[in-house]
């Protein structure tokens, strides 16, 4: 037998073992442990039926995913599946952990499934850029019904022990905390009963209906904005009505057709990428208490801050400037919480509850003094900051560690009016805070490491996704950004629509464009940083704003005041462009003397990807990000980049870095200053490397 597979037997149950950590992906050593398992259980007669099962926290959790993209090894997952439906005696799948994709796949193959009552089970393959392709799309709807299917297949979720119970995907939960014994156990119970195979493939699935399948398409071409999955996965789940060696085959055919995909690379790249950005240099320190936080300021973010917090099972001080102002806040707070009362994911009395035993506002600071970690999310002004952190610095306990939630102002000078520069760092939140998942931990010169590492606890407490940045203006995610809203600005101004660059950024697959995101974000924060900045902008810089600072004279600063780029009268989140805005773009340009050309799509999106992909890696180069994957997750995380197209710098690879700065090279010559070539990017065209090979420096 395999060193990852093991074959035992208690009596005449044989029990076919898989220790493959840490989750039991069913690498190809598992495939073949397996097989050779299942042909020994087959013709070993002292054993009446065999019991599948994980050893360590979970059952199989699908295929090996880093096996992706190799050169396939057999057995391969479906023919193993096909092999254990086709065992001549019964054998049970006894499942707990997350028995997930190609591991579900293993027990739907089964003839029988038990599982412990915290098993979360789930096809989650969709979000790699494939589907479940070991005969989930042609078992699951014969157990469970098409329309659960359609749910579970499309959207990739984990459906808890109970709910696969009632929807017939195990027919058992076994509460003894002991896998092997409840599979053991379920075994013999069988044989007691007579009850031998039961083939899932011979059952038919119930649910089959044409017009469901085309509404089920039809939805989610809308819901995943370009994503290819989750509208194959409805094909394939459409051939359950088959007889199932052709439905495998139907199975197959789209599986490869997605596999081959330039979007699963991408997906794969941003699965492993999600779990290498907590791979920090700090990770090795360990990470100070952390169990009550400080939040100072009650505002858009600090209640966003504290709803997360609170969420998270911290404790909550938050501070404000008075009384009122704090009362204000905990109303900030509530309300974030409204959504989650009004779906009945908590009651009002639980939300009164939580916040009466874990939440305080006040005006006092003195209320600071036992606080683990405290974040200050006050108006951005570098004085306002400076005399905040004064104050910290008199009342906080020694050790703990004090942030900063600034969007772009200097860590090391916030940290440098304080007596414990070594305890500050930057956490910068994403608005709603409490919903946005990305955390950029700003590591300051003097910050330590356990200071550090303690801001990528809180974000794991969170179940934020924390980036590691450097101190630069904007970090890693406001800082590319000004670069690609910059050259949409640049674009307006020589002839553009905004509104065309919305349309081409949407349809590249941004959830919105950049002129629909400044009317969300406010166009008045960009208008009093430009203020904030005129004094050290440089004239040789084209400034590029003019028509925005003309919007915002006019009041038209977006949804705040229910008109922007566009008209909020009628719906306080879209509407119809503002038909003031093409006439005083004119007239700007006028002004200018700018004669306006045409831009195609194709051009607009070429521009705003160099100009992503220039200024990201200036921030790669720099050290402000660690590596390229860091980029990708701030921007899939934090700026609704396309996650299919797995960030800016996987994309970039993709296109071709020489592509990229062909391009640049060629915009270069209308403003040497803003086009000016990342040294980085020329480094790896010139050596004929790519973002990616970074990934694992
Ligand atoms: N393959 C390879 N490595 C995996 C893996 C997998 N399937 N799942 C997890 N890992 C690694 C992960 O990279 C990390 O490594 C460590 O395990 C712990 O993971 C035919 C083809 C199971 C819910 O999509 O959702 O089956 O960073 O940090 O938060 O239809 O991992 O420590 O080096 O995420 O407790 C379908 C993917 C595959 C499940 C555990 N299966 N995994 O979460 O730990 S496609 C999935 C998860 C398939 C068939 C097709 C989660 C988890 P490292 P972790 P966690
Ligand atoms: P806000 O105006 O909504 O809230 C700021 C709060 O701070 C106000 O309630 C104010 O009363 C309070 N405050 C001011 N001075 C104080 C003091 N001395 N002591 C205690 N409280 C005080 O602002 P916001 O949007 O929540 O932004 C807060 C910080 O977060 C800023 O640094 C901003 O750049 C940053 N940020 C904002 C966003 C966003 O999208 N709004 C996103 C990320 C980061």
């Amino acid at each position: 037998m395999s060193d990852v597979v093991t074959y035992t037997r208690d009596g005449d149950i044989a029990v076919i073992a898989v220790n493959n950590p840490p989750v039991n992906a069913l690498s190809h050593a598992v495939r073949k442990g397996m097989q050779d398992a299942l042909r020994k259980f087959e013709s070993d007669p002292e054993a009446k039926a065999a019991v599948i099962v994980g050893e360590g926290r979970t059952f199989m959790a699908g295929a090996d995913i880093s096996e992706f993209g190799k050169p396939p090894q057999e057995p391969w997952l479906p023919e193993l599946v096909n092999e254990i439906e086709a065992c001549s005696k019964p054998v049970v799948a006894s499942l707990h952990g997350t028995p997930l994709g190609g591991g579900l796949e293993v027990a739907l193959g089964a003839h029988w499934r038990v599982a412990q009552p915290d098993t979360r089970v789930g096809l989650p393959e969709v979000h790699l850029g494939i589907l479940p392709g070991a005969g989930g799309t042609q078992r699951l709807p014969r157990v469970a019904g098409v329309e659960t299917a359609l749910d579970m297949i499309t959207s990739g979720r984990h459906v808890p022990a109970a709910e696969a119970l009632e929807k017939g995907i195990i027919d058992a939960i076994d509460d003894s905390g002991d896998p092997r014994a409840a599979g053991v156990a379920f075994a013999r119970k069988l044989l007691a009963e007579g009850k031998g195979v039961r083939r899932t493939g011979d059952m038919t699935a119930a649910g089959h209906d044409p017009a469901l399948f085309d509404a089920w398409r039809a939805e989610m071409k809308k819901k995943s904005r370009g994503q290819l999955s989750p509208v194959v996965c409805v094909d394939a789940v459409e051939a359950s009505n088959l007889p199932l060696p052709e439905g495998l085959k139907r199975e197959r055919e789209l599986f490869q057709k997605l596999h081959d995909d330039p979007q699963r690379a991408a997906l794969v790249h941003a699965f492993f990428a999600e779990r290498a950005v907590a791979k920090v240099p700090e990770a090795s320190a360990t990470p100070r208490k952390l169990e009550k936080i400080g939040i100072i300021g009650g505002g858009t973010m600090g209640a966003g801050i504290a709803a997360a917090a609170l969420q998270a099972g911290l404790k909550v001080v938050m501070v404000e400037r008075d009384a009122e102002a704090a009362a204000r806040g905990e109303q900030n707070v509530r309300r974030n919480f409204a959504s989650s009362v009004k779906k009945g994911r908590m009651t009002q009395e639980q939300l009164d509850a939580l916040l009466a035993a874990n939440f305080q506002a006040t005006d006092d600071y003195g209320a600071l003094s036992d606080v683990d970690l405290v974040i200050e999310a006050v108006f951005e002004t570098m004085a306002v900051k400076k005399e905040v952190f004064a104050k910290l610095d008199a009342v906080v306990p020694e050790g703990a560690v004090l942030a900063s939630n600034t969007s772009y102002l200097n860590i090391d000078e916030i940290a440098a009016c304080t007596r414990r520069p070594q305890d500050v760092i930057g956490l910068h939140f994403f608005s709603p805070a409490h919903i946005m998942r990305l955390l950029e931990v700003i590591v300051g010169e003097k910050s330590a490491p356990d200071a550090v590492a303690t801001g990528f606890l809180l974000a794991k407490k969170m179940k934020k996704v924390g980036v590691r940045c450097g101190v630069c203006d904007g970090f890693i995610g406001n800082r590319i950004l000004g670069s690609y809203m910059k050259a949409a600005n640049m674009m307006v101004e020589d002839g553009a629509s905004p509104y065309v660059i919305d349309e081409a950024v949407r349809e590249f697959g941004y959830p919105m464009g950049p002129f629909q995101m400044g009317d969300l974000a406010g166009l008045d924060i960009g208008y009093l940083s430009r203020r904030d900045r005129d004094a050290t902008r440089d004239p040789a810089d084209r400034y590029a704003a003019g028509f925005l600072d003309r919007m915002y004279e006019k009041g038209w600063i977006g949804q705040k005041a229910g008109i922007g780029f566009y008209d909020y009268s009628q719906n306080p989140r879209s509407g119809p462009p503002n038909p003031g805005v093409m006439p005083l773009i004119e007239e700007e340009r006028k002004k200018l003397g700018i004669a306006p050309r045409e831009f195609s799509k194709e051009e607009i999106m070429r521009r705003y990807v160099a100009a992503t992909v220039n200024e990201a890696a200036k921030v790669v180069g720099e050290g402000i990000a660690l590596r390229p994957l860091d980029v990708d997750m701030v921007s899939i995380f934090g700026y609704g980049y396309p996650r299919w197209r797995g960030g800016p710098m996987h994309y970039a690879d993709h296109v071709g870095l020489d592509r990229i700065l062909a391009d640049i090279r060629e915009f270069e010559k209308e403003d040497p200053r803003f086009w000016k070539p990342a040294p980085l990017l020329v480094e790896l065209v010139e050596s004929g490397r790519k973002f990616g090979d970074l990934n694992n420096a």
